[in-house]
């Protein structure tokens, strides 16, 4: 059945549809399939779906109905570009307060539409949130400042948190862990549980956090600095969320802003974020993103991108989100996926397709990950523009010759080298944990400064 009478209109302007501010635009990469209909009328189908129909006519629609339908409003066949107006009204809102839900924003937009048989694929790459809409998201409660004031830094450009992962991602009994995060806070600032430890039987989570919270105090105690730990209570169970972050508090005590909520929040979904979020407005939200890949990476014509989902975390209320290493890391990204972190960090950010205004919502902390030491951080920074954010660095901290510590003095290092504008040759002449990391990392050393033995003298000293 041809929609496109009632669910597209050619002649909406989208100037005219952000004006009026009763509108959530949506810009997809779309296929139809071969053999069904044209490319407007699957794109109808695609908003009928989306929205107040089906593929049928049904006798139930009324004037109203028709009101609020989801309207094509821009396709382009050739860059397969198909864009939707959804009246705010379709969306779903909470009995208990009135705001808006990421859930049905999915359920919609990227719901029943992915499995339609007329659709080769359709990829969501960017959204449109009307402020009027958006004032009705959590967005987040704690941000980085929080995490600057722990650390006792300037509030405004305090700069970069140097964090790690502990390493090996499973297999370390309580006390082997809790001796990691004691060596790594002798360097660093900011560690975070890798996404699968929790409460294994090996490692009871009652066992392990009162020693990590013991290793904190002594590191603290240590190095006269503060410390901060993320602490995983991604669970399946909202209850077990909460008996976990209670544990967690109770614990750290006296340190308890100190600490972080991990949340996986790709597996866990939007409930998830929105339990911690809610329930604990006052740590700061981490919001882990395992399997996103599955929907966002460049090869999958279906879900949406990385965009998207960064920008959903931010309107659900993350403190930081892992935004990936835009090229320089062991995960997939390009230089450009810095248009990712602006979105999340700015007040006014362009997007792909759509330029959004924040409205004074907090910010969203790119959380950078994934194949990171210092030798590829000097050019990370330069790529970004600037360096307030959250590193972490399993692999690029715990694979440091030196151990850790220096691991994670390297890391400090290279921000400052990239501060100074400074050759990180030149600079690791005079910055020996930074130089250690050349010869820590030697085939990256070789790819990003090649002449760096003779430079360092590494041979001749052998
Ligand atoms: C990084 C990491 C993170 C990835 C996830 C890992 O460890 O802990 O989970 O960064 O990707 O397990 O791979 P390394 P992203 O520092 O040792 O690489 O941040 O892109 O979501
Ligand atoms: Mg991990």
């Amino acid at each position: 059945m041809d929609q496109s009478d009632r669910y597209a209109n050619l002649a909406l302007n989208e100037a005219d549809l952000i004006a009026g501010g009763k509108h959530v635009l949506v810009t997809y990469i779309m296929k139809p399939k071969e053999g069904f209909g044209n490319y407007l009328q699957t794109a109808a189908h695609f908003a009928a779906e989306s929205s107040t129909g089906t593929n049928v006519a049904v006798s139930t629609t009324d004037d109203f109905t028709r009101g609020i339908d989801a309207l094509v409003y821009e396709i382009d066949e050739e860059k397969e570009i198909m864009k939707i107006a959804y009246p705010v009204e379709l969306f779903d809102r909470n009995v208990i307060d009135g705001r808006a839900m990421i859930c049905s924003f999915l359920t919609l937009c990227i719901g029943n539409n992915q499995g339609m048989g007329d659709v080769e694929y359709a990829k969501m790459h960017d959204f449109y949130i009307p402020p009027e809409f958006l004032r009705l998201f959590d967005g987040p409660s704690t941000t980085i400042r929080d995490m600057w004031r722990v650390l006792r830094r300037p509030v405004v450009d305090g700069g970069f948190i140097v964090g790690t992962i502990i390493k090996p991602k499973l297999g370390l009994r309580p006390q082997p862990f809790a001796d990691a995060c004691y060596e790594f806070w002798l360097g660093g600032d900011f560690i975070k549980n890798d996404e699968p430890q929790g409460n294994q039987v090996f490692a009871p989570l009652k066992e392990t956090i009162p020693l990590v919270a013991d290793a904190m105090r002594r590191a603290q105690d240590e190095t006269g600095q503060a410390k901060l730990f993320s602490a995983n209570i991604t669970a399946d169970d909202h209850y077990e969320m909460l008996a976990r972050a209670e544990f967690i508090l109770e614990t750290f005590a006296e340190n308890a802003d100190h600490v972080a909520f991990l949340v996986d929040g790709y597996v866990t979904g939007p409930a998830a974020i929105t339990t911690a979020r809610r329930a604990f407005p006052k740590q700061y939200l981490h919001y882990h993103r395992a399997g996103h890949g599955a929907v966002t990476s460049p090869q999958s014509k279906r879900g949406y991108t990385a965009f998207v989902l960064a920008k959903m975390a931010r309107m659900q209320g993350a403190s930081g989100i892992h935004v990936g290493t835009m090229g320089f890391g062991k995960m997939e990204g390009e230089a450009a996926d810095r248009m990712i972190a602006h979105m999340i960090t700015e007040d006014s950010a362009d997007g792909p397709f759509y330029h959004q205004e924040w409205e004074g919502m907090n910010p969203t902390t790119p959380i950078i990950s994934g194949g990171m030491n210092a030798l590829r951080m000097p050019g990370f920074f330069e790529n970004l523009g600037h360096s307030n954010l959250i590193l972490t660095a399993g692999g690029g901290s715990f694979g440091h010759l030196d151990g850790a510590a220096a691991g994670a003095t390297s890391l400090r290092q290279a921000e400052q080298c990239w501060k100074e504008g400074a050759d990180p040759i030149e600079f690791a002449k005079e910055h020996k944990e930074f130089a250690r990391a050349f010869e820590s990392f030697p085939h990256d050393a070789d790819k990003l400064y090649p002449g760096w033995r003779e430079a360092l003298r590494i041979n001749s000293a052998a």
